[in-house]
This record gives structure tokens, sequence and C-alpha cells, in this order.
């Protein structure tokens, strides 16, 4: 089973294989993880996007899923995109938000990734409630098949989400 370790941070500082952004369908950036990633790792990264939107993802990532990039100058060798469900209290988004963990550490176990960094997917700009999000997040961790992925690292950027995280952990 994935040993899964707990930080709270800035996720582009972090040392990974692979670091995972809470992007949007258009792969062009955004605010919140998507900003500072694209701040922090520089415009390669942008440069990989355009480069997908221009050829096998013309209209944009659908929600759940997950694509792959440079990490540029971040401590990285990937950055998997992946687009979370928008927050709803009229409709159970749940299965998308799991889906992103999923399809993140698919694409990450096929370049060979063995560490790879999440930050709490949709519970930002998306408006997911940080208990559930945490509960959704580690459970589909647990539960998928991830090999050679070792060590998934939850970052989470405050004392709120670390603590959701860990109640969810131990
Ligand atoms: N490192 C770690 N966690 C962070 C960081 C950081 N540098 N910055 C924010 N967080 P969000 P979403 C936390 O809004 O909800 C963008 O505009 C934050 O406190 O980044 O999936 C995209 O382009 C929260 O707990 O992502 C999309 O349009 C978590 O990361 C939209 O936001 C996710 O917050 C995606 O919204």
């Amino acid at each position: 089973m994935v040993r899964i370790t707990l930080v709270q941070g800035d996720i582009t500082e972090q040392q990974a294989d692979a670091i995972v952004n809470a992007a949007n369908s258009s792969l062009l950036g955004g605010g919140g993880v998507d900003g500072a990633i694209h701040r922090r790792g520089g415009p390669e990264i942008l440069e990989a996007c355009r480069a997908l939107r221009a050829s096998h993802y013309g209209k944009g990532l659908a929600t759940g899923q997950a694509v792959a990039t440079t990490a540029g100058r971040l401590h990285a060798d990937h950055v998997i995109h992946t687009v979370g469900p928008v927050w709803s209290g009229e409709e159970d988004r749940s299965s998308l938000l799991a889906s992103c963990y999923r399809e993140s550490l698919r694409i990450a176990a096929e370049l060979g990734a063995r560490t790879i960094a999440f930050p709490a997917i949709s519970t930002g700009i998306y408006g997911w409630p940080m208990d559930d999000g945490a509960r959704i997040a580690v459970e589909t961790v647990r539960t998928a098949s991830a090999a050679p992925v070792a060590e998934v690292r939850f970052v989470l950027f405050d004392d709120t989400a670390y603590e959701a995280f860990s109640r969810q952990v131990t």
C-alpha cells in the first residue's frame, strides 16, 4: 500500500517526482495553486499547456481528468494538471473529485513517479468543504493501485486543511 504523508506549506516548494496542479479546464492558468505553480514553475509549463490545447485537448481538460507536462523550474519532473469539480449543494460530484486523485495517480504511475505531491483539490476557489474533500482524497488514494508510486504527500496550505487531513489519516 502507498505511504501517505502530510505536510503543511506551499506545494511549489516541494521536491517530488510529480506535483499535482488544481487547474481548470482551460489549462491556461488561474489563481490559488494553479497561479502559484505557473508563477514559480516559469513559462515552460504554460507553453506545454498551450501545446496540449493545440493538440489533443482542443476543448480543454474535462473535470475529473488529468494530464502531465514538464514541471519547469519546480523541484519535480512533472506537473500533473487535474480539474476538480466546483462544489454543489444540489448535486453529488464526489466521484469527479475522487477521479482527480485516481487519474493523477494513474498518470504518475505511467510516468514512473515514486513520489507525488497533491494539494487539497477543489477546496479553495471551487468551494468544496475541507473535511469532505480530505475524506475523499484519503479514501481514494488508499484504495487506488498506484505502483510504482510509493509516497503520496498531501501539501496543505493552512492549519484547517492540515487538521482535516490529519483526522482522516490517523
Ligand atoms: N500550496 C498548497 N496549497 C495551496 C496553495 C499552495 N501554494 N495555494 C492554495 N492552496 P485552489 P480549487 C490550497 O483554489 O479549489 C484556480 O483559479 C487552498 O487553500 O488552488 O481546485 C484554478 O485555475 C485550497 O485548500 O483550487 C481553477 O480555476 C487548495 O489549495 C480553480 O482555482 C485548493 O485551492 C480551482 O479551484
